[in-house]
């Protein structure tokens, strides 16, 4: 495998772009060596500029579940695209699209249209602030709901991989009102609570963590804060950028059956193109301008192209319930087979997996928040994701993100992948 045009594009990107990259993840920092410039993408696998080949587990952090350059969501750009690119005005499909999502996510009665994760999280935090009067929110650490300063604190995904989880830039009033608590310690909840009584506008989570590797709620957690939550007038937003129409057509709060007062959502509605969202519950959302106070605005946000993407996205996922069952049978053979290679190899790494997202620990303890995913062995993981690399298998580049499968993933690329990982451990340990 030569990798010599990636290597050229890195050294010459770094003379313009920070880091050479676009988003600090993707520069291979946590695992070593120089990332690959991606040239195209179709189904299951992902090309780099030297056209080597790989069997892809990243899938653009998340949207593709239908697997890369999927013909339907092509076809619906292309015709989108004969009628221009951005008007700045409503359009039919965002109505089409919002009342999708109202029918598919059930905390969801109305909806708001925004370019990425990121703008959600930032603009559903003001909205629950505006709602209730109140400044202070409850994060959870290790969880990561994009780059709002006040967010970026105890931040996981690449703020946790890069060792700045607590980022410069962001003001002591802004990191003031953010409180934090571990995920899955409802006592540390009541206590944060009971502390800040009266004044908590908010508590936001990823249901279903990704973002320090993927990480499970433990029995009655999601329950509980949801009761904590209607207790004290908190509004609880469930961040489901990544879990969002992945783990079930109405996400972790389907799957769980815990239904929060707001839910971010993205990538995943543009099909790939810049796209989030945030809705809940109508009253909450009638806070927002030009309805209520709360001003929230851009000119892409509903974008023609991103929403036809989007739409046909959703809707296909709307009409195939077997969707899910297949994502499930590919997460169940994928890591049922990792596990039996590393027992069979004298191994007992941790592996946590939910429907089509799933993270290999390298650490012997169960990985369930932010202090737990942080004993795992990150240099290991390096080796691991080099020695994968090199095999044909292109995985997230740090510990402390989740993979994500996709349908266009069949049995003999599976055990393709069940190969690499045996032959990457025997590679690391003999
Ligand atoms: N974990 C991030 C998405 N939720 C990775 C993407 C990025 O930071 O570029």
């Amino acid at each position: 495998m030569t990798i010599s045009e990636s290597k050229r594009l890195f050294a010459h990107a770094q003379n313009f772009i920070p880091g050479g990259v676009n988003s600090p993840v993707r520069a291979f920092r946590a695992v070593g060596g120089d990332p690959l410039f991606i040239k195209k993408a179709n189904g299951a696998f992902i090309y780099d500029e030297d056209d080597n080949e790989y069997i892809e587990l990243i899938n653009s952090w998340g949207p593709m579940i239908l697997g890369h350059n999927n013909p339907m969501i092509r076809e619906a750009v292309i015709k989108a695209m004969e009628n221009g690119t951005s008007f700045g005005a409503p359009t039919a499909k965002e109505v089409e699209i919002a009342e999708l999502i109202v029918s598919m996510v059930p905390s969801v009665e109305k909806v708001r249209m925004v370019n990425s994760g990121t703008e959600a999280t930032m603009s559903a935090i003001r909205v629950a602030r505006g709602f209730t009067g109140r400044d202070k929110f409850i994060k959870m650490e290790g969880h990561y709901h994009g780059h709002g300063d006040s967010f970026l604190i105890a931040a996981g995904s690449g703020a946790m991989t890069m060792g700045n989880p607590d980022s410069p830039g962001v003001t002591k009033g802004t990191a003031k009102d953010t409180l934090l608590a571990p995920y899955n310690d409802l006592d540390a909840i009541e206590t944060l609570v009971a502390a800040n009584k009266g004044e908590i506008a908010a508590l936001i989570l990823e249901p279903v963590p990704g973002n320090m590797g993927l990480c499970l709620p433990l029995p009655g957690y999601l329950e509980g804060l949801r009761e904590i939550c209607t207790r004290e007038g908190i509004v609880l937003i469930f961040d489901e950028v990544m879990t969002g129409f992945r783990l079930a057509k109405g996400g972790a709060q389907e799957l769980y059956g815990v239904t929060p007062d707001m839910t971010t959502l993205g990538k995943i509605i543009g099909g790939g193109m810049p796209v989030g969202a945030y809705g809940g519950k109508k009253e909450i959302m009638e806070f927002v301008s030009p309805v209520g106070p709360v001003y929230q605005a851009g000119t892409l946000s509903g974008n023609p192209i991103a929403m036809a993407a989007g739409l046909t996205m959703l809707n296909y996922l709307n009409e195939h319930s077997e969707v899910y069952a297949k994502l499930s049978h590919i997460g169940t053979k994928l890591s049922e087979g990792i596990m039996k290679v590393n027992e069979s190899m004298g191994f007992g790494f941790t592996v946590n997996r939910l429907g089509s997202m799933y993270s290999l620990f390298f650490s012997t303890e169960p990985v369930i928040d932010f202090e737990s995913a942080k004993k795992s062995d990150t240099a290991l993981f390096g080796k691991y994701f080099q020695a994968m690399l090199h095999r044909g298998v292109y995985l997230a580049p740090s510990q402390f993100e989740s993979l994500f499968l996709s349908t266009a993933l069949s049995d003999d690329l599976i055990d393709r992948i069940l190969n690499a990982h045996q032959e990457s451990l025997k590679e690391i340990f003999e």
